[in-house]
């Protein structure tokens, strides 16, 4: 392994090439600012790159699952409402097609570390060539972290992880370079997040068998997939200036949003048509699209929690799967952990060749060579082993790089004991370093693209202001800190989220500080503070 430095210094230095970090990128550039994106993949896309596995598309209705910008959607249709992988894989390239972004980017290089040198008052960034080994410094004025909520995958440390003899991948760590048969194979899947289902309805479709290893109940909803032609995507666009612009304006930064009242103002009757109508819609209809008290109010909850129960069981015809599947008292209030959109999710457990195992009753003892042993006593053989296990979430992309201050401070130990941000955007002690799309912003409360262009363009805008000011150094205050803290908790405090065990929580992560990890407030809330913070100043900063 050689090192060596670049010489000549960047402005701006992006990590990632997903949505938030292209469009630094772009923005960065068209402004004048020197920018260079680094990206481990060996391609576009970030999660998109990463997520090939069976069944993986997205749960945002594609026509809003694209940058705003008119130069870009007028010429791109999806073939489906909700998009696979690999077309959104191709969106990616269609806007390097348009945007020229590729030119600036490196691939298959692993940013490792920096270190803020405070006397020039930048960052040295120490990035790795995955291909040669060969690591390199890069010096850069600003850090801009785009690493998304889900890039670093969490595999549970089951005893005896590595003697499986068949092939066994997590979701997010999929084979690239070839298809992994599924057809007449003995599967099973641990997990059933937005990526287990989908594992589970292409699996079933041609396995011999597949054995779910569920520890908690999806409480999924309808997607309500559908092909899009050529005619209805152009009859479609007519629409989309105001779409686009109008998720803005609503908390998921979708083109729809709650329902200002709380369930509990409608009759029985209203409320069941209300229900319907959402239900019938599907996708997030009515998961952001439902009484504005849905995640506030226990007993709102409760009233959706049934009827959602009512409308699962009656698609599974083995009673003795309904407390399993969609239990008469839920774990968890409703949608309070994040709902995957399912196809035919429910159904598949009809079939004989689809199993189901209660880890609460019967916890996995450990893999072994043939397959997964419960506590039962029971070896469950299996050719497929799939590990639908979630991500170190919002922050672990961010903690994963050995990022030190100048007074060799680690930025992981800063968030050791949970996560502290002015705006969503910066961290007191850390210089010069933001991130998009990261811990106590909207993220993953909010549709990427929209969360992605929206709090990227305030990003960008302030890294221009200190540019053309000549201001060379930025630093978050432990005062604006505080007051964000607050702002968070005070939203948060009479909300429901806090009694789920769930990601956007931290509690899926062994010893991770729980607390919730986004904004709450949804999109517009967060754009007036940003927005109010530019406004006079950036007083949230300190500026030098
Ligand atoms: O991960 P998850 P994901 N033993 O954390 C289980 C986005 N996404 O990859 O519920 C046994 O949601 C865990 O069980 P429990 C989307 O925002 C989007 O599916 O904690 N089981 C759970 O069932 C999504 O929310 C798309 O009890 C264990 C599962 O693993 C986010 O990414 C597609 C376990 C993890 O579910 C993450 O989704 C994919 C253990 N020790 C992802 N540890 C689309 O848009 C964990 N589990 C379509």
């Amino acid at each position: 392994m050689t090192t060596s430095t670049s010489t000549e210094p960047l402005d701006v230095l992006v990590v990632g090439a997903g949505y938030a970090g292209l469009y630094q990128l772009d923005k960065l550039r068209k402004l004048g600012h020197k920018v260079h994106v680094f990206e481990s993949a060996d391609g576009l896309g970030g999660v998109w790159y990463w997520n090939c596995y069976p069944g993986a598309r997205t749960d945002s209705l594609g026509p809003m699952y694209q940058f705003g910008a008119e130069e870009l959607w007028r010429d791109w249709n999806f073939s489906e409402l909700y998009p696979t992988w690999s077309e959104v894989r191709d969106y990616f390239h269609y806007m390097d097609q348009k945007l020229d972004l590729s030119k600036d980017i490196s691939f298959g290089t692993e940013v490792k570390a920096a270190r803020f040198d405070e006397d020039q008052r930048r960052w040295s960034v120490e990035v790795l060539d995955k291909s040669t080994g060969q690591t390199r410094t890069v010096l850069t004025r600003h850090l801009v972290l785009c690493t998304g909520f889900g890039s670093k995958p969490y595999t549970p440390d089951f005893p005896g992880l590595d003697t499986f003899e068949g092939e066994a991948y997590h979701t997010a760590r999929w084979p690239q370079d070839r298809e992994v048969p599924l057809a007449g194979r003995r599967i099973g899947v641990i997990g059933n997040g937005a990526s287990g289902v989908q594992v589970m309805q292409e699996s079933a479709k041609v396995a011999e068998h597949v054995t779910l290893f569920q520890r908690t109940p999806m409480f999924a909803l309808p997607m309500r997939q559908k092909p899009m032609s050529d005619e209805e995507n152009a009859r479609d666009k007519d629409t989309y200036a105001e779409r686009m612009s109008a998720r803005l304006n609503h908390f998921g930064g979708l083109d729809f949003d709650f329902i200002p009242r709380s369930a509990l103002d409608d009759s029985d009757e209203e409320r069941r048509a209300t229900y319907e109508r959402l239900w019938a819609e599907g996708g997030f209809k009515p998961w952001l699209g439902t009484y504005n008290d849905m995640f506030f109010n226990s007993e709102t909850n409760r009233t959706f929690y049934e009827f959602w129960r009512e409308k699962t069981r009656a698609r599974i015809n083995k009673p003795e799967l309904w407390e399993l599947l969609a239990p008469t008292e839920p774990p968890h209030p409703w949608g309070v952990k994040r709902p995957s959109l399912e196809q035919n999710y429910y159904d598949l457990f009809n079939q004989d060749n689809v199993g189901i195992v209660d880890l609460r009753s019967n916890a996995i003892e450990r893999i072994t060579p043939k397959g997964v042993r419960t506590a039962d006593g029971v070896e469950h053989e299996l050719d497929l082993l799939v590990f639908a296990t979630g991500f170190d979430a919002v922050s672990g992309g961010i903690t994963a790089i050995d990022i030190y201050n100048a007074k060799g401070e680690s930025f992981a130990d800063t968030w050791k004991h949970g996560v502290h941000t002015a705006l969503g955007t910066a961290t007191a002690g850390f210089p010069n370093l933001m991130f998009v799309y990261g811990p106590q912003s909207p993220s993953a409360f909010c549709n990427g693209p929209t969360a992605a262009e929206a709090q990227g363009q305030w990003v960008v805008e302030f890294i221009d202001h200190l540019q053309k000011n000549n201001l060379t150094r930025v630093e978050a205050t432990p005062e604006a800190e505080q007051r964000w803290q607050e702002q968070i908790d005070e939203i948060a405090a009479p909300a429901l989220f806090s009694e789920a065990k769930s990601w956007y929580m931290g509690a899926n992560i062994p010893g991770k500080k729980v607390q919730l990890l986004m904004y709450p407030g949804g999109l517009p809330a967060y754009l007036a503070n940003v927005h109010e913070s530019a406004a006079n100043g950036y007083p949230e900063f300190a500026l030098a």
